[in-house]
């Protein structure tokens, strides 16, 4: 297992429709486990593998509570279905534009139809903090990020803030 490097905007590849998967395999659970485990690194509670640069769609998610056991979960070729009509906002963040966070709604219950770690087909109902992270995770499949439902003026500030703190964070590392 492997922490990897999670990719920030305005990196190209977070604009990538990720391409379903073919098998469950241990080479794709040991791409799950490496997510898995760069999450946890970076404090995350979902990740989309096109955020470790690789165009798959594949989710892991933890939304364990931190005094809670680790409860990861895992996502292959997920359909999103029956949205509620109800809209609930929600201040979002995103490991791909850290530091930033703004409000987005999102409708407060979703089905979803997916393949978990051992390739076992699963269907069950999203509310709460699952629904927004399922749904979050669901758009960077689609090259969606959660800045792009906000103004072009925040949208902009967001990428530059992320352009600058990478920026300072390369010339940190040189010295
Ligand atoms: O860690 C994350 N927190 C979060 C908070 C509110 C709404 C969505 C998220 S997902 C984010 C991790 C991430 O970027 N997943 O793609
Ligand atoms: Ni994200």
């Amino acid at each position: 297992m492997a922490v990897r490097e999670i990719i920030t905007v305005p990196d190209p590849r977070l604009k990538l429709v990720s391409q379903p998967v073919e098998r469950v395999d241990e080479e794709l659970r040991d791409l799950m486990d490496d997510m898995l485990q760069s999450m946890y690194a970076a404090d995350g509670i979902g990740l989309a593998a096109i955020q470790v640069g690789v165009p798959k769609r594949v989710i892991v998610m933890d939304l364990a509570k931190a005094d809670e056991a680790p409860a990861p979960r895992y996502f292959v070729n997920p359909v999103l279905s029956d949205p509620s009509d109800n809209l609930q906002p929600y201040e979002e963040g995103c490991l791909s534009v850290p530091t930033v966070f703004d409000e987005v709604e999102r409708p407060d219950r979703v089905r979803i139809q997916y393949l978990d770690y051992d390739g076992k087909p699963c269907d069950e109902i999203a509310e709460g903090m699952f629904a927004v992270c399922i749904q979050h995770e669901m758009d960077h499949l689609e090259g969606i990020l959660f800045i792009d439902y906000l103004s072009r003026l925040k949208r902009q500030r967001a990428v530059q803030r992320v352009k600058k703190l990478d920026k300072d964070k390369t010339r940190d590392d040189a010295a």
